[in-house]
């Protein structure tokens, strides 16, 4: 072969892996979204006539991008001062509309409501609000220093100490709500996929947060048209497994999600580790489909032989070698003494300072790519916001890990040594 051939060859060879790279063959497969099918019987007939359809309930709003740079935009009239005097955005960050906007404001993380709302008890759509409101009562100052996203994130941010590793280093933005279908589960998940897709399209890490659980097939979907199928791998933490098979016939189910991803072979079996299931599992046949696809797994019975510390030592090993972690909290893992505010409760699992090391250490060892923090329900929750002061804890914790991470902290353990020093 002449060498101009040979060299032509191998720049189309690194070109065409480049552009597979670019484009997953998630992103136009219509077997992901089954319930879509045209010529199945069982699909649901809508009516055409209706003049919200198709699009009304997630019609965009282009106002916001009309007349303006991309970038950020600062909704705080004050220079700073208490968060009672703030616009209720979380952690008062500036908002975000388009992935445009993300990359112009160089965010590294943006954190996005879901308003999915499928457990057997209502009310996680109204999480989302809910949570700014009172991430704004719990955290007391905030501070613009002028009209930069780097000086509001400078200051006056409820910082968690513990690595000292800030997340006054990262830039953080508000993306603002998912929007639920208020009767398809299924229309619902498509959505959480268009948005969380937008995030990740910035190369920004989605946080989550709020909605239920079912929300999660949403996520799985995006971060497979992100980063390919088999692209990613799973830690999920919930009392509950969720990977039954039976959904009442339905894909989109917020106890199926897990069985869904590995089944529609998204993510391989043994890329999902799942912690803190305190109930069925183990008994049932889906359970076994799972495990024989290498799913590991460490129920509380396991946490409650060998302790908590061995066990989030044997997680953090399950997933040491994975390159894109997708991490998701159904929060009824924790103990529901201090989480109220759940649909699906369970008097046993960690408290929420074992759960923060959890999130923290995860942060720090691995590429975190999302981290979802789901089945949020304020109306379940203690007047005082117990439940909703777990769930910023949740969020400001992974935060912290990830600020550690980009210090060049490797050890998922890390404490800053004057918080561990006892004086003398
Ligand atoms: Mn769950």
């Amino acid at each position: 072969m002449k060498l101009r051939t040979a060299i032509a060859l191998a720049v189309f060879a690194l070109t065409s892996q480049t552009a597979a790279a670019q484009q997953s063959d998630t992103i136009n497969d219509s077997s992901l979204t089954p319930w879509n099918d045209p010529s199945d019987p069982t699909v649901f007939r809508l009516n055409k006539d209706d003049p919200t359809f198709p699009g009304g309930w997630n019609k965009r709003n282009d106002k916001p991008k009309l007349k303006r740079e991309p970038g950020p935009i600062d909704l705080q009239r004050y220079y700073g001062g208490t968060m009672h005097n703030a616009f209720p955005t979380f952690f008062a960050m500036p908002v975000a509309f388009s992935t445009e906007d993300l990359k112009a404001g160089q965010i590294e993380v943006a954190i996005v409501g879901s308003t999915a709302d499928m457990n057997a008890v209502p009310g996680t759509r109204w999480a989302p609000n809910y949570l700014r409101g009172f991430v704004n009562s719990s955290a007391t100052y905030f501070t613009a220093r002028g009209d930069g996203m780097q000086e509001r994130n400078e200051s006056g941010f409820p910082m968690e100490l513990y690595t000292f590793g800030s997340i006054h280093e990262l830039r953080i933005a508000d993306y603002g709500n998912i929007a639920m279908h208020q009767s398809s589960g299924e229309r619902t998940v498509e959505e959480i996929r268009k948005v969380v897709s937008e995030i990740l399209d910035a190369d920004a890490i989605p946080i989550t947060v709020g909605g239920s659980h079912d929300g999660m097939y949403g996520l799985f979907l995006a971060a497979a048209d992100k980063f390919g199928r088999h692209g990613y791998c799973i830690a999920h933490f919930d009392s509950h497994y969720d990977g039954v098979s039976a959904a009442y016939g339905y894909y989109v189910h917020n106890g199926n999600g897990i069985y869904e991803v590995v089944n529609m072979d998204l993510v391989k079996g043994e890329d999902v580790v799942q912690v803190g299931m305190t109930s069925i599992g183990v008994i049932r046949d889906d359970f076994k489909v799972l495990v024989d696809k290498g799913m590991r797994y460490h129920y509380q019975a396991e946490i409650e032989r060998d302790g908590w510390d061995t066990v989030t030592r044997r997680v953090l090993d399950d997933v040491k070698d994975c390159e894109n972690l997708l991490v998701t909290v159904d929060i009824d893992i924790i103990a529901s003494a201090h989480i109220p505010g759940t649909g699906g409760r369970e008097v046993d699992g960690p408290t929420p300072a074992q759960m923060l090391q959890m999130v923290r250490a995860l942060a720090i060892q691995n590429n975190v790519v999302l981290f979802d923090v789901a089945e949020y329900n304020p109306m379940l929750d203690s007047r005082d916001g117990q439940s909703a002061l777990v769930v910023t804890k949740l969020m400001t914790h992974f935060m912290t890990g990830l600020a550690a991470r980009k210090r060049g902290i490797t050890d998922p353990f890390y404490l800053h040594p004057q918080m561990v020093d006892d004086g003398r």
